[in-house]
């Protein structure tokens, strides 16, 4: 019995000695995988299509904050970050089902951050012409740095997702050559609003008066 324990530990050192990303499990078209990996998690979506008219391009230095997510660019050879919304009209074949979505390009020096208002530890979206033509990269701002590459034979509708269990704020987006892709469906663990904290805060702050009036 003792020994089986000792077999098992000496085998999940093993792994996770030999795996490179041992913290980040991705699934790419695999969403209920996906959805039974953050069945425990309360999670959040950005469908974009609350926009009604094309937002603003922050595609170079730029950005545009949308609930708790901040998109932000830096794109050098084009302007291709921004919400395409109202009569949908850029990038034919980009579109996803007729609802406003995000069109994107990322050349070499270039990439798209996801910035969120918390800690997360899962995300997933649809994209379209993602790393078709080459290698397209996540990269996690997390202690890990973890980095998923991904690669995609056909110009198709993908949805990538990951859950790491380093707690992340941002998501870069880089390529290894100029990619053009779009973006939408985003579905990410929720991040706790200021207001409730800061209700928990004035209720903490009234029960000290509260107790202070006991005590007169
Ligand atoms: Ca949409
Ligand atoms: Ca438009
Ligand atoms: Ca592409």
């Amino acid at each position: 019995m003792k020994k089986h324990t000792l077999y098992t530990a000496t085998a999940l050192l093993l792994l996770s000695c030999t795996a490179t990303h041992a913290g980040l499990t991705s699934f790419i078209n695999d969403e209920p995988g996906f959805a039974t990996a953050t069945a425990a998690l309360t999670m959040s979506s950005q469908n974009f299509n609350s926009f009604t008219e094309d937002s603003a391009n922050f595609g170079n230095g730029g950005s545009l904050t949308i609930g708790d997510l901040t998109l932000s660019g830096t794109v050098t050879s084009t302007t291709r970050n921004f919400i395409d919304a109202g009569t949908i009209n850029s990038y034919a074949g980009f579109d996803f089902d007729g609802t406003p979505f995000l069109p994107s390009q990322v050349g070499t020096s270039d990439s798209l951050t996801i910035t969120f208002a918390g800690d997360v530890t899962a995300f997933s979206a649809d994209f379209n012409f993602f790393a078709d033509l080459r290698t397209s990269y996540f990269t996690l701002n997390n202690t890990a740095n973890d980095t998923l590459d991904v690669y995609f034979n056909a110009n198709e509708i993908n949805n990538i997702g990951f859950v790491s269990d380093t707690p992340f704020t941002t998501i870069t987006i880089t390529s290894s050559a100029t990619d053009g892709f779009s973006m939408d469906n985003l579905t990410y663990q929720a991040i706790p609003e200021p207001s409730s904290m800061a209700l928990a805060g004035l209720t903490c702050i009234g029960a000290f008066f509260i107790r202070r009036s006991f005590k007169r």
